[in-house]
């Protein structure tokens, strides 16, 4: 997919003076690299598929950029551009679209390699929750209904087993088995939701390595991809973290002898974080820094399978077995997360 003059035009820029490349590996939003002479910026294009209302990201984008500016002035926030008619955000040619500054000597990574980073990656997002601690999470928009609600993950998975493909059910056997077995992690979210020491906060929703932007002495400079900040709950950005850093491959891995947890990089996670949180979790919170991980693993697992299932309507494939291969791999993650509870538990005693 291209982007047209008009759209460029629109952020100001002239066609004839930028190039303009994809950039990243997403798998929801489109998102590009524009650079001109002297600078270059982030242009994306929303994906209204999946957020259906996307003035409700531009919402929640202002509100808190607001809130940070007068709270915590020296946290690094990177607001969007506004256009040549003043919005931070433009529908043009039946798409939405919006640009962003791309910061200076920043770069992006795809995989963790060290402890430093795992360190660094939990005290950046665990920072921004506790920045956005006083406000009001209620107060920020639901950019996609029931994104993290595990409940109803595990509904839609079993909706799909009675009105999906029949030969990818039959294909996925194992894997549907497997999750049955572990049900009981879609339940104790059930507890959770009901705890009132459990507190909605402002979250990020996407916390994969590649939504921390690294200077060049690999120290964090500031988060980005807010589409999914959102009303949730710590375990989401946790656990998230665990299951994008803890294995030195990622979800698209084919050879699952590579699916590894490296519980070095648990603790670093873990500790950073809870440095960057200060003191913002209770007690019972604190209590559930593990249950983060089954919990996203869990809930990847399922969202992936389910896709199958459904010929792959969410995500779409770029191979027939896609999908199926990010569930298996999910699955070996948290087989191995499960087999490795102890000695996760033992490190972050230490
Ligand atoms: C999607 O598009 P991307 O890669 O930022 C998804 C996440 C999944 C992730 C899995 C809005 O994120 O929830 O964890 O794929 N985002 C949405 O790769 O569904
Ligand atoms: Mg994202």
């Amino acid at each position: 997919m291209s982007v047209s003059e008009n759209v460029l035009s629109v952020f100001g820029f002239d066609a004839s003076l930028v190039a303009v490349k994809s950039h990243g590996e997403g798998l929801i939003n489109h998102t590009y690299i524009v650079e001109s002479e002297n600078n270059a910026y982030i242009l994306q294009k929303i994906n209204t598929a999946v957020f259906k209302n996307p003035v409700a990201i531009a919402h929640n984008i202002q509100l808190i950029a607001g809130y940070l500016a007068s709270n915590t002035p020296n946290y690094h926030f990177v607001a969007p551009i506004s256009s040549v008619h003043g919005n931070q955000m433009e529908y043009i040619e039946e798409g939405y679209y919006r640009v962003f500054p791309y910061v200076k000597g920043s770069h992006a990574k795809t995989v963790v390699q060290n402890e430093e980073q795992a360190y660094e990656a939990g005290y950046q997002f665990g920072l921004f929750t506790n920045a956005l601690n006083g406000l009001d999470a209620n107060d920020l928009q639901i950019t996609i209904p029931d994104f993290h609600n595990l409940t109803l993950r595990y509904a839609q998975f079993e909706l799909a087993l009675t009105s999906g493909n029949q030969d990818r059910i039959a294909a996925s056997k194992n894997q549907i088995q497997f999750l049955k077995d572990h049900s009981w992690i879609a339940n104790f979210f059930e507890k959770i939701k009901s705890n009132p020491n459990f507190k909605l906060r402002a979250t990020h929703h996407d916390t994969k390595i590649s939504n921390l932007l690294f200077d060049d002495h690999d120290k964090g400079i500031c988060v980005i991809d807010l589409d999914t900040l959102m009303p949730g709950y710590f375990i989401s950005d946790l656990g998230d973290m665990f299951r994008t850093y803890l294995c030195a491959v990622s979800e698209e891995e084919t050879d699952f002898s590579k699916i590894v947890v490296r519980p070095t990089i648990y603790k670093a996670i873990v500790k950073g974080y809870l440095k960057g949180a200060g003191n913002m979790l209770s007690i019972d919170e604190a209590d559930q820094i593990y249950y983060a991980g089954l919990f996203m693993m869990y809930m990847q697992a399922l969202r992936f399978l389910t896709d199958f299932i459904n010929d792959d309507i969410y995500y779409g494939a770029k191979y027939p077995l896609h999908n199926f291969n990010r569930a298996s791999n999910q699955i070996k993650l948290l087989e191995d997360y499960l087999q490795k509870k102890e000695i996760l538990q033992i490190e972050i005693n230490n």
